[in-house]
C-alpha cells in the first residue's frame, strides 16, 4: 500500500511524448471499507498490466485514441481512512486537471468516487453524474462509515440533484424507498431492458457536463467476475457500447473513473481496460466533432 507501488503505464508502451498527453491515469486502489470480496487495492494494476494487451486501434471508433496521449501518474499514498482517502483521490484528480489533463481514475472501492466528483465539480460548476453499478449505493452509511462504498451515491447526491444512475439491480429498502421519495432517476436493470426507463430523456435533463463514475459490476459476470460485490444481469459488452455511444454523443464527459475490480482473472482484467480505452477513444471522437 502506498508509495513505492510500482505501476506500468496504461496502454504500454505510449507512442506519444508525456508533455502532450490528453488524458492522465489515475491509479487508486484504496481498499478500507470493503464488505465482500477483497482485493480491489490490486485492481489499478490488473487493469495497467492487462492494458499492454490493448490494441492501439480501436475498431469500433476507426483510429488510435492513443495518439490524444495517455500518461498515467504515480499511485498516491493512500491512507487507510475513507474520508481520507476521499480527500487524497480529490487532490490527486485536482492535480491532473491543473495539468489540462483528462482524469481517468482506476480504482479502488467505490467510496473514492466522491473525491473524484468533488474534484471535478469545482473545476466544472454544475456538473452531472452519470453512475453505471448494479447497485444503488445510497445507504445513508454502511458498517459505520459515511464514506462506505455503499454509500457513495448517497454522498454525491447530496452535493448535487443532476445525477443518473442506470444498471442498478441490487437493493435495500432504505434505497428503494429513497429513490421513490425524492424522485431520483435512476434505470432498474429491469426497466432498461423491458424499455420503460427512456435513457434518452434522463439524459436530456442533466447538464452538458458530466462525470462518468463505473462501478465494474454493472456489467455481466461473463465480461467481469473479479469484482467486491458480484450481482448476475448485467450488462452485455453490446449493451454497454451502445449506452455509452448514446452518452458520449450528448454530453462532454469530462472526466471518469472505473472502480471495484479485484485481481483475479485475466479477462476481467482486459474488458476493464479495453473499457478504459474506448471511453478515452469516445473522447476523442467527439472532440473531432466539436472542432469540426
Ligand atoms: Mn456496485
Amino acid at each position: 500500500m502506498g508509495a513505492g507501488n510500482l505501476l506500468p503505464p496504461f496502454l504500454n508502451p505510449d507512442p506519444l511524448p508525456a508533455s502532450e498527453a490528453k488524458f492522465g491515469v489515475l491509479p487508486f486502489g484504496f481498499e478500507g471499507t470493503v464488505s465482500y470480496g477483497a482485493g480491489t487495492s490490486q485492481g489499478p494494476r490488473a487493469i495497467l498490466e492487462a492494458s499492454a494487451q490493448v490494441e492501439f486501434y480501436d475498431e469500433t471508433l476507426a483510429c488510435e485514441p492513443c495518439r490524444a496521449g495517455i500518461i498515467t501518474y504515480p499511485e498516491p499514498i493512500l491512507p487507510e481512512n475513507p474520508g481520507e482517502a476521499v480527500s487524497a483521490v480529490r487532490e490527486a484528480t485536482a492535480a491532473i486537471l491543473q495539468d489540462g489533463r483528462l482524469p481517468v481514475v482506476l480504482g479502488g472501492e467505490h467510496s473514492i468516487s466522491l473525491g473524484v466528483y468533488q474534484a471535478l465539480s469545482e473545476k466544472y460548476p454544475g456538473l452531472g453524474v452519470i453512475q453505471f453499478d448494479a447497485h444503488a449505493d445510497l445507504r445513508e452509511e454502511y458498517q459505520g462509515t459515511p464514506y462506505s462504498h455503499a454509500s457513495v451515491m448517497a454522498r454525491i447526491r447530496e452535493e448535487t440533484r443532476d445525477v443518473l444512475q442506470l444498471g442498478i439491480r441490487s437493493l435495500s429498502l432504505e434505497e428503494a424507498e429513497r429513490i421513490s421519495a425524492n424522485s431520483y432517476a435512476v434505470g432498474l436493470m429491469k426497466n432498461l431492458r423491458g424499455q420503460t426507463f427512456d435513457v434518452k430523456a434522463a439524459l436530456a435533463k442533466l447538464p452538458e457536463k458530466v462525470f462518468i463514475t463505473f462501478d465494474v459490476d454493472a456489467l455481466d459476470l461473463s465480461l467481469v467476475r473479479s469484482t467486491g460485490t458480484p450481482e448476475p444481469g448485467g450488462f452485455t459488452w453490446d449493451e454497454i457500447n451502445a449506452l455509452l455511444e448514446l452518452i458520449f454523443d450528448q454530453k462532454q464527459v469530462v472526466g471518469f473513473d472505473l472502480v471495484e475490480l479485484c485481481d483475479g482473472d485475466a479477462p476481467s482484467a482486459y474488458t476493464i481496460a479495453k473499457l478504459a480505452y474506448r471511453m478515452m477513444g469516445l473522447c476523442c471522437r467527439c472532440d473531432g466533432r466539436n472542432s469540426k
